[in-house]
């Protein structure tokens, strides 16, 4: 057995413990509103005992992070506590008790993976702290277009699905290294790439700076950008990835091009909302996003209200 943590080595105790209340009899008193068979969770006690009251949250800069601290407030769950940490704790955490059916909370949002990987829902939100549907837009840096009217047009002009970055974002997280699942899937999406790049002069080698936060689908938007301006303008491009503050003041101060990594008009308010004048914004270039909270459809919860109890 490997070495846990005491936490982990308490949900992992929480776990087994729960597997055997669902193997006896039913006849452990039954809290809640659901019906008593085979409800395991409910007979191990609040879910929020079983999580130790841990949301387990990725960056702090993310928009996301203050949607949940605003969520904890708005629904009164002053025990709980969200976890900072990056994308990839955050999906480590989830792979792993989602491998021994143990119970976990983590800070969601669509276009991911985790929702084809895993079977997983979103906990109702009737408080709409989440927000509605938004947009990820692009944005560049103020001169772009006068400067560089190559790039600025295909980054004005690049547009694409949840399921296109869906299918991207599977890949890497398959193993495929974020370079070439981008180059594959802009090789093998003729119809859709030459929309973004019909009537545009290529270039000679030159260069331009992209920047982004290591959030799932934001490696694989990216990396399918770079890919683009690679193999169809002659662009050699650079990643720099940073956390959410400094990829907005980047593009604000023109250290960078731009970046595909605008979630609006919620999610990264703050950041519009401060620098949204110094840069330009090209519009979006995929609609129909969620954030919420996440867990596993193995865990009996619903709501955010019921984390309460
Ligand atoms: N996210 C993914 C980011 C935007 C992209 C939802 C984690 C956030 O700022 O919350």
């Amino acid at each position: 057995m490997k070495k846990a943590t005491a936490i982990k080595g308490l949900a992992a105790a929480l776990g087994l413990s729960m597997l055997m209340a669902g193997c006896g009899s039913n006849d452990a008193p039954q809290e809640g509103n659901q019906p008593a068979a085979g409800n395991t969770e409910t007979a191990q006690g609040s879910v929020g005992s079983q999580v130790d009251h841990k949301i387990i949250g990725i960056d702090p800069g993310a928009g996301l992070m203050k949607a949940t601290d605003k969520a904890i407030k708005e629904y009164g769950l002053d025990d709980w506590e969200l976890v900072e940490g990056s994308s990839a704790a955050m999906t480590a955490a989830l792979t792993e008790a989602y491998k021994n059916k143990q119970p976990i909370i983590v800070t969601g949002w669509t276009p991911h993976w985790m929702f084809s990987k895993f079977e997983m829902k979103y906990l109702e939100d009737p408080k709409g702290i989440f927000g509605q549907d938004e947009q990820i837009h692009t944005i560049v840096r103020q001169g772009l277009k006068e400067e560089d009217p190559s790039a600025y047009a295909l980054l004005d002009k690049f547009e694409w699905k949840s399921a296109d970055m869906e299918k991207v974002m599977l890949e890497i997280a398959d193993g495929k290294a974020p370079e070439q699942a981008a180059a594959d899937w802009v090789k093998s999406n003729e119809a859709v790439v030459s929309k973004w790049v019909d009537g545009i002069q290529p270039v000679e080698g030159k260069k331009l700076t992209l920047a982004y936060v290591a959030w799932d689908s934001e490696i694989a938007s990216t990396h399918v950008v770079k890919a683009a301006l690679e193999q169809k303008l002659n662009y050699q491009v650079e990643l720099s990835q940073v956390e959410a503050g400094p990829m907005w003041v980047g593009v604000s101060s023109g250290d960078v091009d731009g970046m595909v990594a605008a979630w609006l008009p919620t999610t990264h308010e703050d950041y519009s909302k401060k620098l949204g004048s110094t840069v330009e914004d090209l519009g979006p270039n995929l609609s129909g996003t969620k954030l919420g909270l996440a867990v596993p459809t193995y865990m009996n919860i619903n709501s955010i209200e019921e984390l309460k109890k």
